[in-house]
């Protein structure tokens, strides 16, 4: 894939744009929001640069339900008792960037 065409969280992934990274494993990769909308705000973000939810396919259940079972362990590691989750879908979901992401929002 040309540099071009990557998403701005593959660069993340890829180490050619900085973040803040609380996470990484083969499948994801877990960052800090650059723009918190809570005390606690990450992104649960998959390796592959699966633009939508509308776009997962069969083959992405095992990523997927990886990231699931990681949220409540990100959220202990980060101290919250409870925690909000958001995955926006599409132009008119809200969404701005083009790499499936999970929101992971919480208050200490
Ligand atoms: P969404 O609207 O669901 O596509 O959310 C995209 C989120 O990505 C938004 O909350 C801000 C965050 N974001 C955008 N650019 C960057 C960046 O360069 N670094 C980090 N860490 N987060 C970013």
């Amino acid at each position: 894939m040309s540099n071009e065409q990557k998403t701005l969280f593959s660069k993340i992934i890829d180490r050619e744009i900085p973040a803040e990274i609380v996470h990484e494993d083969e499948k994801c990769i877990v960052i800090n929001d650059i723009n918190p909308k809570a005390k606690v705000h990450l992104l649960v973000i998959p390796k592959k640069p699966i633009p939508t939810l509308f776009d997962l396919t069969p083959e992405d259940k095992d990523c997927m339900g990886h990231m699931m079972l990681l949220l409540p362990q990100l959220a202990q590691s980060q101290g919250l008792e409870g925690f909000k989750t958001q995955i926006n879908t599409g132009v008119t979901g809200g969404q701005e960037v083009f790499h499936i992401h999970v929101h992971l929002m919480g208050n200490k």
